[in-house]
């Protein structure tokens, strides 16, 4: 199977049992399961859970067995992106193309939302089947370490006392590893726990998602001031906007680029250990290095 065709039916199964394990919008409360619903089901790229599954795939395990890990990793995903767009926060009126969760829901609400899909996605862990090496505490332990203050939202913080500030490029980094790369190393470890992966697997496909995450977080700064709203579905030129510390804004935009082929190369790297059946997770991240959205 060609990638997009990969990608485009990965992202339709993981939609799918996003939409068997979600709440149903008429349960009650209702107006929460809805905007549940209207922030996950917006259209994102599914990255994190194709990720998971592909990394599944190259330990030899199955897609059956990743799919709550591959849908709780959206959901944390998803949350993150609610909260990150509130007015106290980034303050930004589009997201995946529609208006953003407070814009449809109201603060409050969209406060709530993000808080009922980071908790959806621990319930989604606990229906994972252990593993010889691996306990369904392992993968619990996983990701709240990464949704932890060390991570996810210590790179929030970092972030946001970072604004309006000149940052050195080592400093950035130390944000692009919290706030991007670790939930994407997330996603490639919870995988290939699912699949029982070895100690040395593991450790290639964390090394591979570590790389990885860098390279993306470099091409969203690169895209955010090279492409449209239209685009993006979410603002363009917001960085520069708020005076936020990028790659490009630090070292250019020749040199960010030559910094994601850079890190994509090591991701490359890193796979050596999985040999061939590591070859869609190479493809995936030849594909990001061109993205354009
Ligand atoms: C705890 C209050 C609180 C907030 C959590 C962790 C966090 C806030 C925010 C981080 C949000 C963020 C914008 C991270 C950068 C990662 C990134 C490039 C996200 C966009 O990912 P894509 O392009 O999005 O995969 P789609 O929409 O395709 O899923």
């Amino acid at each position: 199977m060609d990638l997009k065709t990969y990608l485009k039916q990965t992202a339709a199964a993981v939609d799918l049992a996003m939409d068997g394990y979600l709440p149903k919008a008429k349960e009650r409360p209702a107006t929460m399961h809805e905007a549940m619903r209207y922030v996950v089901f917006a259209g994102g790229k599914r990255l994190r859970p194709i990720l998971c599954l592909a990394a599944a795939e190259a330990c030899g395990g199955d897609a059956e067995a990743a799919m709550p890990a591959a849908c709780a990793l959206e959901l944390m995903h998803t949350y993150s992106l609610v909260h990150d767009d509130l007015p106290a926060m980034d303050d930004d009126d589009l997201r995946r193309g529609r208006p953003t969760c407070h814009k449809v829901y109201g603060e409050g609400m969209a406060v709530l939302c993000g808080d009922a899909l980071l908790t959806e996605s621990f319930l989604l862990l606990a229906r994972m089947r252990p593993m010889r090496r691996y306990s369904v505490a392992d993968y619990v332990s996983e990701l709240a370490l990464t949704g932890s203050s060390r991570k996810l939202i210590g790179g929030q913080v970092m972030d946001l006392e970072g604004e309006g500030k000149d940052l050195t490029k080592k400093r950035l980094v130390l944000i692009h590893e919290a706030k991007t790369a670790a939930l994407l190393v997330c996603s490639l470890r919870l995988g290939a726990m699912s699949a029982d992966a070895t100690p040395r697997k593991l450790q290639a496909l964390t090394d591979f998602a570590y790389n990885l995450g860098l390279a993306f977080q470099v091409i969203d700064d690169i895209l955010d001031v090279t492409q449209s709203t239209e685009k993006l579905g979410k603002t363009a030129g917001k960085d520069e906007a708020v005076s936020k510390a990028t790659y490009p804004s630090i070292v250019g935009l020749a040199a960010s680029r030559r910094a994601a082929v850079r890190y994509t190369r090591a991701a490359e790297a890193a796979l050596s250990p999985l040999g061939a059946k590591a070859g869609r997770l190479r493809q995936i991240a030849a594909y990001l290095l061109e993205r354009e959205y």
